[in-house]
C-alpha cells in the first residue's frame, strides 16, 4: 500500500505523528476495551472518536479533514511551544515518529537553510510533502481525509511493527492528544 511504500522510500523506520497536546485518557487500557492487550483499529477508532481527534482537526467541521487542516494538525505536534518556530529541541522529540535522522531529510541541518539554529514557516511546511503523509492517507484521492481514512491512516502509521494491532510497547499514543 502506499503509506508502506513512501516510507521504505523514505527509509522511514518508524513513525507516529501529529495530534493535539495535553488531553487526557492517553491509556492503554482505556482503549484496549476488551483487554486483549492489544488495540484493534475498531477500538482505537473508538477510543479517538471519543477523544476527538477527528473532531478537533476538522475544524471548519465539513466532515473532511483538508490540507490546510492537517497541515495545522502538524503544526501544533511539532510545534509544542507554539511559538511559530521548530526549534532542535522540538525536532529531537518529533522526528523520530515521521523520518529518522540517518536519512538527510530527517535532520535538522537540512531544513534550517538560514542556519539560524530554528525553522520558520517557510522551511517547516506541515502540510508539505516532507511533513505530511496526507497524500498516502488519502487512499480516495479526492484532497481530503474523511474519518475512515485519518484512523486508518494514523492506525497504520502508529502501528510500527506492521502486526495490523497496537501493541504497548509501540508508543502507539505518542503525542496525538
Ligand atoms: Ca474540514
Ligand atoms: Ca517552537
Ligand atoms: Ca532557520
Ligand atoms: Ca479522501
Amino acid at each position: 500500500m502506499r503509506i508502506k511504500t513512501l516510507m521504505a522510500s523514505c527509509g522511514v523506520a518508524a513513525l507516529l505523528a501529529l495530534g493535539p497536546v495535553g488531553v487526557q485518557a492517553n491509556d492503554f487500557k482505556t482503549w484496549d476495551t476488551d483487554s486483549s492487550g492489544t488495540i484493534s483499529s475498531d477500538e482505537y477508532a473508538a477510543g479517538a472518536d471519543d477523544m476527538g481527534l477527528f473532531d478537533r482537526a476538522d475544524e471548519d467541521r465539513d466532515g473532511i479533514i483538508s490540507r490546510p487542516e492537517y497541515g495545522a494538525v502538524q503544526q501544533r505536534t511539532w510545534d509544542r511551544d507554539g511559538d511559530g518556530f521548530i526549534s532542535k529541541d522540538e525536532w529531537a522529540g518529533r522526528i523520530g515518529n515521521q523520518y529518522t535522522e540517518d536519512t538527510e531529510i530527517g535532520t535538522f541541518a537540512y531544513h534550517d537553510d538560514n542556519k539560524d539554529g530554528v525553522l520558520d514557516s517557510t522551511e517547516f511546511d506541515p502540510s508539505g510533502e516532507a511533513f505530511s503523509l496526507f497524500d498516502d492517507w488519502d487512499l480516495s484521492g479526492d484532497d481530503g481525509l474523511d474519518r475512515d481514512e485519518y484512523y486508518q491512516g494514523s492506525y497504520a502509521m502508529a502501528d510500527r511493527n506492521d502486526s495490523g494491532e497496537l501493541e504497548e510497547d509501540e508508543g502507539w499514543f505518542g503525542d496525538w492528544f
